[in-house]
C-alpha cells in the first residue's frame, strides 16, 4: 500500500547545524507526503519510553542525555513502504560506516552525533508505536500531494 506511515526525527544535532530544511527536502524530492511535524523538545520520560529497548546499553545514559539536550523536529512521512525507503535514506547506525548520498553518510562522522532516527523497519509494529508516543491522533493529517499521480503508477 502507498499509506505506510513512518516516524521521523532530526536530533538535535541536526537541528543545531541547520539541517532540518536539508532532511525535509530530501523526503519531500523522494515523494514522501509529511503528514505530521512538531518543533519540540524530548523530556527525560520520553527518551526513557522511546529508547527503552536501549536501557541496558552502554551507550543510554549518553543517548537520553543528548536526545534530551536540545529541540528536535519530529516528523511522520507517509508513502509505499515508507519504513524501509526512509531506512535507507538515513544509512547505518554509524555514520562512519554509511554510504555518502544517505543522511547519516552526508552529514555525519561520529555514532553517537548520527543526525536523524528513523523507525527501524526490521522491528514489526515500531513505526506505529513511535508515531503513537509522539503524535496525537488529530495532529496527522489527511491529504492529497497534487503530484500523487505522478508518482504511483
Ligand atoms: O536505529 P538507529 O538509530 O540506527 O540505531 P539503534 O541501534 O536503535 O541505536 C539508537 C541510537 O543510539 C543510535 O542512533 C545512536 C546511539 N548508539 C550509540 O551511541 N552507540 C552505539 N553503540 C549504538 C547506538
Ligand atoms: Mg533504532
Amino acid at each position: 500500500s502507498d499509506d505506510e506511515r513512518t516516524f521521523v526525527m532530526v536530533k538535535p544535532d541536526g537541528v543545531q547545524r541547520g539541517l532540518i530544511g536539508e532532511i525535509v527536502s530530501r523526503f519531500e524530492d523522494r515523494g514522501l507526503k509529511l503528514v505530521g511535524g512538531k518543533f519540540m523538545q524530548i523530556d527525560d520520560d520520553l527518551a526513557h519510553e522511546h529508547y527503552g529497548e536501549h536501557e541496558d546499553k552502554p551507550f543510554f545514559d549518553g543517548l537520553v542525555e543528548f536526545i534530551t539536550s536540545g529541540p528536535v523536529f519530529a516528523m511522520v512521512w507517509e508513502g509505499a513502504d515508507a519504513t524501509r525507503q526512509v531506512r535507507s535514506m538515513v544509512g547505518e547506525t554509524d555514520p562512519a560506516e554509511s554510504a555518502p548520498g544517505t543522511i547519516r553518510g552526508d552529514f555525519g562522522l561520529d555514532l553517537g552525533r548520527n543526525v536523524i532516527h528513523a523507525s527501524d523497519h526490521e522491528d514489526e509494529g515500531a513505526n506505529e508505536r513511535e508515531i503513537d508516543l509522539f503524535f496525537d491522533e488529530d495532529e496527522l493529517l489527511d491529504y492529497e500531494r497534487i503530484d500523487a499521480a505522478w508518482l504511483y503508477e
